[in-house]
């Protein structure tokens, strides 16, 4: 009678383990999000994750943007989510060249503009859409480095999931520090709009730090 226990803990371990290794190929061989909308699946082991936020009819103000003189923008609920219920984030865009060229950021604070420890997480999941498919970088603000983490994308036009291990963030150029280090001092994840010209009309759902 004990073996049924030990086999079926066996038979979700494997499951778990070839979850994590399709996820992570998934992402390894594409440079952008997934083709097609995907929704989180509900089968099968999940990654157990801090919900960062679903959003709602009024946003949270742990979320801020900013922008160079030559960028302007705004961003605002939007209804329906990703799943044809409930509000998502809208995120406008015109972003020009000059100005000092740091572009447009949409930012959202992990702990009230301090500092936090996330280096145990994996990676960030959300869902976002872009009917220009304009190229945006996934950025971590940390008060480790002098040089920002990020990973580029470009959104699909319709939902699509992005699964963004912190393994694919990377620096443009080396400040010596690891993305460990820079995970264990986490002050704000942004998308920023650092392409010049270039119009984003984005919409954000869904965003879990796993
Ligand atoms: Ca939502």
């Amino acid at each position: 009678m004990r073996k049924y226990p030990v086999i079926i803990a066996l038979v979700i371990a494997a499951l778990a383990i070839l979850n994590t290794i399709g996820c992570r190929e998934r992402v390894a061989s594409l440079p952008g999000p997934e083709p097609t909308a995907t929704p989180i699946p509900t089968a099968g082991p999940t990654p157990v994750g801090t919900l960062i936020d679903d959003f709602g009819s009024v946003l949270d103000g742990k979320w801020i943007s900013y922008g160079d003189s030559s960028d302007t923008g705004s961003f605002a609920s939007a209804t329906p989510g990703y799943d044809s219920t409930g509000y998502a984030l809208a995120l406008k865009v015109t972003s020009v060249c000059g100005g000092g060229d740091w572009g447009y950021w949409l930012c959202v604070e992990l702990a009230g503009g301090s500092a936090t420890d996330i280096s145990s997480a994996q990676g960030i999941r959300f869902h976002i859409k872009e009917p220009l498919t304009n190229q945006l970088d996934l950025v971590l603000l940390s008060s480790a480095t002098s040089n920002n983490y990020k990973y580029t994308f470009s959104p699909t036009s319709g939902w699509g999931e992005m699964n963004v291990p912190f393994s694919s963030f990377t620096q443009d150029t080396s400040d010596g520090t690891t993305i460990s280090q820079a995970l264990a001092q986490s002050q704000r994840v942004c998308w920023a709009v650092m392409a010049c010209p270039a119009m984003i009309d984005a919409w954000l759902d869904h965003v879990v730090i796993y």
